[in-house]
């Protein structure tokens, strides 16, 4: 027997189904169709070179029974796909397909239509049973696009649908009570929103692009305002691209501005992602420029639901290259072999302008998005909407076939601007927990790094080979372990001495930097009887972002960095903070030093610094948490800090600490 290499059992469980038979699905004269069978045999022999399918689960794939197709299909549907490869249909099959809205069909479609259904329930049954984390499934003819008496763009049975009727309506026993179908596909996904469109049970979110209508499936369907019907109110989510082009940038703002905060609300069972790779780059019908990197961020930012439980259906997607290296990817993510960074494209205006709208229409429904976005993110490397920089459809470097190009008024893009002036924003506590901290972000930075603050440090960043640590990353004598440092590894640009009216305090009797020993935290509160020292640096405010998250431990998850999608403090929540002089930060709120303190200004720039809970200062001064003195390695780092920031000799400061750690009310 061969031995289980160590880390099989910590390995997630990924299913993958693939079936040749659903190749037989070709055009009836051989003539080119960008739905071709070597799509899924080009995704298959891309896993297989990377060595995926030895490292999954693989699993049969099976022809949907007609019990199943019944509760989404017409018994008048079912029956023609069930015939339509059979002889007597051989004379009037092409006459048929013609009939239909880009659809073929050949002596392979209707097997092909019911391996690929069954398919789809097989993979969803081993997920909500928890046999397998997750499956993905390599299947074709694609579904999203197929109404319940309707076959239509490329789609026979709606797979997807299909199987989350089977989920909720045959299988209750396996207790799915919610599921959230995202299809990324750059079509919407017309006939499943039909199919759910006024039950709750299933939320339903497609971002496509939409070109004001004109895109295929083209009409209103896709319009944000679709959203949902009856007890489906607020369970229907469009998000409608006004244009092509739309890359890794607009889908992950996107995920974090309306799908994330709605999945996270909602809580589903399962996840059903309707995964069309024909949004990808190169990609010759969607005009979008998705990469596999990009849609490895989308799936991982999904797979914080539902335990994991995810079942990737193969939608469209049209560029053989691109649709095998997207699934390569988003098989790494789920076997959990790659880990995600950030992405490096801006965002168009128009997609910060569609985001409003949705969020603005569903606000109602899911009152996490009834806040103002950070306006920063609205300002900050925003890319002009293809329509403004140029229009000739001449040259429009999008190939597509899905109509020509319009000529677009200018104006409606210019003067319609989502940016609002400064002075409207609203801060109030709801906008600090909307920046989250989530991976592969990066536009708030340039802004940031634009502005100058002085961190005021009161513990062992006194010393400043201690504090570069956080810039610089690595560690000092005495640390146990290194810091990763910031983003911006510039010194800083200033270091300053002051003494302030507050209350050191020294508590927490562990710290995984210095092992046994006190930690330093401040009193917002100031008494005349009280002196602190601060050393003060000054930093930018993407630096101070970063050494934030760094003290309180939130800079890395299974030792991986982690990257803020959107600062935890940036320049209304300065606003804020200054005008309150103490603010708790709710995304911090489970590490040491979640409060910012605003202490002031000095040479016209705000200081900063950090320090625990008003109800932990509360503890600190009533005695339920105890005083705790800095051990040897601790207070050593302190007393450089003050020796060599030549503030107090050697025993002077040994006796400033020991006099703040002993202190008592
Ligand atoms: N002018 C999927 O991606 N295009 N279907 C028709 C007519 C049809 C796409 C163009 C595109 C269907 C699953
Ligand atoms: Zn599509």
């Amino acid at each position: 027997m061969m031995a289980a290499s160590p880390d099989d059992s910590l390995r997630p469980r990924v299913g993958l189904i693939y079936d040749e038979r659903m190749c037989r699905h070709t055009t009836p004269d051989g003539e080119a169709h960008p739905e071709c069978p070597e799509r899924i045999r080009a995704i298959w022999k891309k896993l297989e070179s990377e060595g995926i399918p030895r490292r999954c689960v693989l699993l049969n794939a099976r022809k949907v029974e007609d019990k199943y197709l019944a509760s989404v299909h017409t018994q008048n549907h079912i029956e023609l796909i069930k015939n339509i490869s059979s002889k007597e249909f051989d004379s009037r099959r092409q006459k048929i397909a013609s009939e239909l809205d880009s659809i073929y069909l050949n002596v392979g479609s209707s097997e092909a239509a019911y391996l690929a259904a069954g398919s789809v329930i097989e993979a969803s049954e081993k997920v909500a049973k928890g046999d397998l984390n997750s499956v993905i499934a390599i299947v074709r003819p694609p579904g999203h696009h197929a109404e319940s008496n309707e076959a239509m763009g490329f789609c026979l049975f709606n797979n997807v649908a299909i199987a989350a009727n089977y989920l909720l309506n045959e299988k209750p026993e396996l207790g799915i009570k919610k599921i959230l179908i995202v299809d990324w596909d750059v079509h919407h996904g017309n006939g499943t929103q039909k199919m759910f469109y006024k039950d709750p049970r299933v939320l339903f979110f497609s971002v496509h692009r939409f070109d004001f209508g004109d895109f295929y499936p083209s009409g209103d369907d896709g319009a944000y305002c679709m959203i949902g019907e009856g007890p489906g109110a607020g369970y229907n989510i469009n998000v409608p691209w006004e244009h092509g082009q739309c890359s890794d940038a607009d889908y992950i703002a996107v995920w974090d501005h309306v799908l994330i905060p709605i999945a996270k609300e909602y809580n589903p069972d399962i996840i059903l992602v309707s995964a069309g790779f024909d949004a990808a780059i190169d990609d010759p019908l969607g005009g979008c420029c998705v990469t596999p990197h990009g849609y490895s961020l989308l799936l991982q930012k999904l797979m914080q639901f539902a335990q994991g439980k995810i079942v990737m259906v193969l939608e469209g997607g049209y560029n053989l290259k691109s649709i095998a290296n997207s699934v390569l990817a988003c098989a790494k993510v789920l076997l959990q072999e790659e880990s995600v960074g950030s992405i490096q494209t801006a965002t168009f205006k128009s997609t910060w302008r569609v985001i409003e709208a949705v969020r603005h229409e569903l606000k109602g429904y899911w009152p996490v998005l009834d806040v103002e976005l950070p306006q920063n993110l609205l300002i900050t490397n925003s890319r002009p909407c293809p329509a403004e920089v140029t229009y000739s459809s001449s040259e429009s470097d999008v190939e597509n076939d899905e109509g020509t190009a319009r000529t677009i008024n200018f104006s409606d893009f210019v003067e319609d601007d989502v940016l609002l002036p400064l002075s409207k924003l609203k801060i109030d506590e709801e906008l600090v927990t909307s920046n989250e901290i989530v991976d592969g972000y990066i536009t708030w930075r340039s802004l940031l790094s634009k502005v100058e603050v002085w961190y005021a440090s009161f513990g062992s960043n006194m010393w400043m080979p201690r504090f570069l640590c956080y810039i610089e990353g690595g560690k000092v004598e005495g640390m146990s372990a290194p810091c990763c440092g910031s983003l911006d590894k510039s010194s800083p640009k200033d270091v300053i001495w002051k003494i302030v009216p507050h209350r050191l305090l020294f508590g927490r009797s562990h710290t995984r930097t210095w092992g046994a020993g006190g930690v330093a935290f401040l009193d917002p509160e100031r008494s005349t009887s009280d002196k602190a020292y601060l050393c003060m640096y000054r930093i930018t405010l993407e630096q101070f972002n970063d050494v934030l998250l760094q003290e309180n431990s939130l800079h890395q998850e299974n030792g991986i960095i982690k990257q803020m999608a959107s600062p935890l403090l940036d320049l209304h929540i300065l606003e804020y903070v200054a005008k309150n002089k103490s603010l708790p930060l709710k995304t911090l709120k489970d590490g040491w030093y979640s409060t910012v303190l605003y202490l002031g200004k000095e040479d016209d720039l705000p200081i900063l610094t950090m320090t625990c809970s008003a109800s932990d200062v509360e503890r600190f001064k009533s005695g339920e948490l105890p005083a705790s003195v800095p051990a040897k390695d601790y207070m050593n780092t302190l007393v450089n800090g003050l020796v060599e920031g030549k503030q107090l000799t050697r025993e002077e400061a040994v006796a400033y600490v020991n006099g703040a750690a002993t202190w008592k009310l």
